[in-house]
């Protein structure tokens, strides 16, 4: 087996921008699946909207396309009625942290055994590039041409709010170690979060002095540092894995211990 089989590689060309890090993210997700025998059996795969959210299509997986901000809540169902499956989530920083935040502190409360991939480009990309709760103050987007104003959402703090949580942060520069935390990540026994820095080139990148893609995997080169072992905190720019302690029973499925809506007085 390889990569290729867990992607529809007939439906190519993408509709993604050449030089999109999107492509990326999909290579690593199939290697890593490939690895761990992950097929439409034993998994599902839950998207957003926005740019990320079509890679469920031009996989080999069955997967929910959900309404937008709405793909936790949807994969925790998924994992609760049907323990038995890896349920993988891939979505937008939008569609996680915006519109879709509440679910996400919620989801991080509840420890679900489910597995996020944030495509974290820092903007709405799909819509034209507007400022997200994740564009870097002084960003100029199309929303923001004096650049943006508010603090991002610190996605590592937010995560590691429970701690039995799962955090990874990497770059589609990084292709090694994202695969690693990706790995990690499907083998965690509970909610794990993998914050994927990567390039909107079209709407995004251009408009912020990268000429091309190139220059924006460059810059996460030569910006990102690995983090030293054992550290249970990242810095900004720092690659890494900051793990809580496993939950000590697998985390039981939402609503499943009170009996709520079960009928019985
Ligand atoms: C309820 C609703 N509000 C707004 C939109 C418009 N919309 C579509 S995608 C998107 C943002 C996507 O950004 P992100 O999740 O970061 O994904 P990207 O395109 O960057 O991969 C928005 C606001 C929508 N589809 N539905
Ligand atoms: S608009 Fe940005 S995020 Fe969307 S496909 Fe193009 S480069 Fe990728
Ligand atoms: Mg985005």
């Amino acid at each position: 087996m390889s990569y290729k089989d867990k992607i529809k590689t007939d439906l190519f060309p993408t509709i993604w921008c050449p030089g999109c890090g999107i492509g990326l993210i999909m290579t690593q997700l199939a290697t890593v699946m490939d690895d761990l025998g992950l097929d439409k059996s034993n998994t599902v795969m839950v998207t957003g909207i926005g740019c990320t959210g079509r890679m469920g299509a031009y996989m080999q997986f069955d997967s929910v396309y959900t309404l937008h901000g709405r793909t936790l809540p949807v994969a925790e169902a998924i994992a609760t009625v049907r323990p038995e499956l890896n349920v993988i989530v891939v979505s937008g920083d939008g569609d996680l942290t915006s519109i879709g935040g509440n679910h996400l502190l919620h989801a991080i409360r509840r420890n679900p055994r489910i597995k996020v991939l944030c495509n974290n480009n820092e903007i709405y990309g799909l819509t034209g590039g507007q400022t997200g709760p994740t564009t870097p103050v002084g960003t100029k987007t199309v929303s923001s041409p004096a650049g943006a104003t508010f603090s991002p959402v610190n996605l590592q703090g937010l995560v590691n709010t429970n701690p039995n949580a799962f955090y990874a942060k990497t770059t589609v520069y990084h292709q090694g170690q994202m695969r690693r935390a990706i790995k990690e990540a499907i083998e965690w026994p509970g909610f794990a979060f993998v914050d994927i820095t990567s390039q909107c080139i079209e709407n995004n990148g251009r408009r912020i002095g990268f000429p091309s893609a190139n220059e924006m995997l460059n810059y996460y080169k030569k910006e990102y540092r690995q983090a030293p072992p054992g550290s249970t905190q990242l810095a900004n720019h720092q690659l890494g894995i900051v793990k809580g302690k496993p939950a000590e029973t697998e985390p039981v499925p939402v609503g499943a211990a009170s009996g709520n809506g079960s009928g019985e007085a």
